[in-house]
């Protein structure tokens, strides 16, 4: 009998992913497939090949709806990885992503329906964790994204390819979710007044980095826009082996990846916890992020980057409720969702996140501030 394969958003039968992992250049031989990971945007496979001695593979189905240009995205993807590579082999740190191309020699394949496939070689062991199991892991992906920023520093920006543009601009977020609000298409609106209350009383305090952004008081560097926690793998012993998920790398601002890295790996509980008692924000988290993030930036953040650390947990806090109550509102038509209010869940923990940053807006400060000089020092001696 046939089976069907269910990954996130969607079901295929495995006759049909294996003709689409047999169009790619792998080096072993298909023995079976299984949904792989919790992103929200593109179905994903664990590809297991029969051969010991060779790498299993990661086969995506990506998600053309949030991606259109999907060649210029993978063109992207080549140039980031190529640049990385080259920089780890000077100093033999962590692996990159490696993508397998087509039998034609292309970075991905496009089936008779026009729909858009790519692979990569399946890192092992690469675990990848949507709650942080421990803060030691914390200083490692602080650490782990910090070095990303770092070693893309000197490939020019004007290489990269803008492939969703302003997507971390809160001007537009905020035009996007005033936008659904207006058509409230699915009738939500009624049932989401507190959270868009929520919205209307915090947005002006979230101006703040764009007003600085505009008036050119904040370097764009490339960064790589979704550095959630469960876009970077580990090993067994707590060690980062692997910053994945380079879709959204380009022109950025170091901000968004230090606070995206906080919004996820400094909440005790999942993104969508139901029950908001069980988040809190974990001061400790922050510090050991904050540790790793600085050791490896401090050298080049400017000092306005460095002093709107704490407020940038808060920013992609922020943006992330905002984006899930504009997808609530819209009637779910860009986050992949498991039920029916799943997006307004979400909007609602990060809510409840973010209160509790603000609560603990000036610990955290007194945290940056304090590691940022201890780095300085440092430096100073050598
Ligand atoms: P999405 O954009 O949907 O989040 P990702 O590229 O992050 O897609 O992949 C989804 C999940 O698949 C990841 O969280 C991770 O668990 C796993 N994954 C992706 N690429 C690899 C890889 N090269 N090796 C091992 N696991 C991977
Ligand atoms: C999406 O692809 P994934 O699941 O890693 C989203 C991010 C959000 C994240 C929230 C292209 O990331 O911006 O922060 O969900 N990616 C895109 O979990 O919109
Ligand atoms: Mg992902």
């Amino acid at each position: 009998m046939e089976i069907i394969q269910k990954s996130y958003g969607c079901k295929m039968l495995t006759t049909n992913l294996k003709s689409v992992f047999n169009k790619f250049k792998a080096s072993g031989t298909w023995q079976n497939a299984s949904a792989k990971g919790s992103g929200h945007i593109h179905s994903t496979w664990l590809i297991k090949t029969s051969e010991d001695d060779q790498p299993d593979y990661i086969l995506q189905r990506i998600n053309q709806n949030v991606f259109p240009p999907v060649a210029e995205m993978m063109a992207n993807i080549e140039k980031v990885t190529r640049h990385i590579i080259k920089k780890r082999k000077k100093h033999g740190s962590e692996e990159m992503l490696e993508i397998i191309t087509t039998k034609s020699d292309k970075s991905y394949y496009t089936d008779q329906k026009g729909n858009y496939w790519r692979m990569y070689r399946n890192i092992s062991p690469g675990i990848s964790y949507d709650i942080l199991p421990n803060n030691r892991i914390a200083y490692e992906a602080g650490k782990a994204f910090g070095q990303f920023i770092r070693d893309l520093r000197d490939l020019p920006a004007d290489e990269i390819f803008p492939v969703i543009p302003h997507f971390h601009s809160m001007e537009m977020r905020f035009g996007q979710f005033k936008s659904a609000l207006e058509a409230d298409p699915v009738n939500r609106t009624a049932r989401a007044k507190e959270e868009i209350g929520f919205v209307f009383s915090h947005i002006s305090d979230m101006m703040v980095i764009p007003k600085l952004e505009n008036e050119g008081k904040l370097p764009v560097r490339i960064t790589h826009n979704d550095t959630k926690i469960n876009n970077l793998l580990f090993d067994k012993n707590d060690k980062a082996v692997c910053v994945i998920d380079l879709d959204t790398v380009m022109p950025g601002l170091s901000l968004y990846d230090f606070g995206d890295t906080i919004r996820t790996a400094a909440n005790t509980a999942g993104e969508d916890e139901p029950d908001t008692g069980k988040i809190q924000f974990n001061l400790p988290v922050f510090q050991a992020c904050a540790e790793g993030f600085l050791e490896k930036t401090i050298s080049f953040l400017t000092p306005a980057e460095v002093d709107l650390l704490p407020l940038s947990a808060q920013y992609m806090t922020f943006i992330m409720g905002l984006r899930f109550l504009t997808d609530y509102i819209s009637g779910d038509t860009y986050f992949a969702t498991s039920y029916n209010n799943h997006n307004l869940v979400r909007c609602r923990a990060q809510i409840r996140l973010m209160r509790l940053m603000i609560d603990k807006y000036q610990d955290s400060r007194d945290i940056i501030l304090q590691t940022a000089e201890k780095y300085q020092i440092q430096q100073r001696r050598r």
